[in-house]
């Protein structure tokens, strides 16, 4: 008996739906998700991938069967039909991809609108609010506010990603400014005046970055929060985000920015304000430390060994060695 070929066709049809729809969830490329934006951006890579995977089964699966199917059999000299030119087809398949476009296109102005992509001015709403802050963060913004009057249009201007709709007009949580230079992330928290080399947030708390760089273009991105943006010298970026699960998550930079570019990269960690308070508070600690002993010791005054003492270990010098220093 022989099957009639459009039932062979919808079989196939619905196998190759269902083998789509199950590889677009399970595809497992992306690493975890650790924002509480990541999700809407794997939504969209997951329904790009599930079209993704249909257009590569229909392609090779055609393919294949036309290799088998048509392939020339031993004794058979002749031409296979000539063949050109199909309207409806044409048609078909100009109008297939240009709808797949569409929804894909609009689904993802949808994404990049909820992340508060899409809304330059509300950030300049929220610069606006920080004149209701506390008194640190005036001072901590003021620098950047007078060192150069070029610097205000470029803020009606921002880029990145800012506060979603529904979170327009209210301040993040936390604001850090930073700093991508060659070859190098810097982390400066301005409420407290702590810089770091890694960034630690807080898990479940908005936070702003407010980036900009030194010397060339670089770009801040974390996988796992699915956030990236560039690094402009001269002009600020920023990006808003929550995380939403503690852990360590690397930083990279994401723009060739030169010999050492792929070295440029630290980490990210979140974890629970408790963990981020006392971090903080150990920051501050040790800049105040480092503060004393710069305000105490002129080092013109210290003897070689004294001088040295704080350097031995790790340059390797033992104390006889030093002694003998100090006794010459
Ligand atoms: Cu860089």
């Amino acid at each position: 008996m022989k099957i009639p070929s459009n039932i062979t066709t919808l079989i196939a049809g619905i196998v190759l739906t269902l083998v789509s729809l199950w590889y677009g969830q399970n595809h497992n490329l992306l690493p975890e998700a650790g924002s509480e934006e990541a999700p809407l951006v794997d939504g969209l890579f997951n329904m790009m991938m599930t079209i993704a995977t249909g257009l590569f089964l229909i392609v090779q699966g055609v393919l294949i069967y036309s290799i088998i199917k048509f392939r020339k059999r031993p004794g058979d000299p002749t031409d296979g039909p000539p063949i050109h030119g199909n309207v409806p087809l044409e048609i078909l398949w100009t109008a297939i991809p240009a709808v797949i476009i569409l929804i894909v296109g609009v689904y993802s102005f949808e994404v990049y609108n909820s992340m508060g992509g899409l809304d330059p001015m509300a950030a300049h709403g929220t610069m606006a609010h920080h004149s209701k802050m506390s008194g640190a963060a005036i001072a901590a913004t003021l620098p950047e506010e007078t060192d150069s009057p070029t610097n205000t249009p470029n803020k009606q201007l921002a880029l990145g990603v800012g506060a979603s709709p529904e979170e327009q007009g209210q301040n993040p949580d936390l604001n850090i400014n930073v700093t991508g230079l060659q070859f190098a992330w810097l982390f400066n928290y301005p409420d407290t005046n702590v810089t770091a080399g890694e960034l630690h947030v807080p898990v479940g708390r908005e936070v702003k970055l407010n980036i900009s760089a030194n010397d060339v273009i670089h770009s801040f991105w974390v996988p796992e929060f699915r956030l990236k943006q560039d690094a402009i010298p001269g002009r600020q970026t920023q990006l808003r985000f929550t995380p939403k699960m503690p852990g360590t998550y690397p930083v990279l930079c994401a723009e060739l920015c030169g010999s050492y570019h792929g070295a440029m990269k630290t980490q990210v960690i979140v974890e629970t304000p408790e963990e981020f308070d006392t971090w903080m508070q150990s920051q501050i600690a040790a800049n105040q430390e480092n503060l004393n002993q710069a305000v105490a010791v002129n080092p013109a005054n210290m003897s070689t060994s004294e001088f040295l003492t704080p350097y031995a270990q790790e340059m390797g010098i033992n104390s006889d060695t030093l002694h003998q220093l100090h006794t010459h």
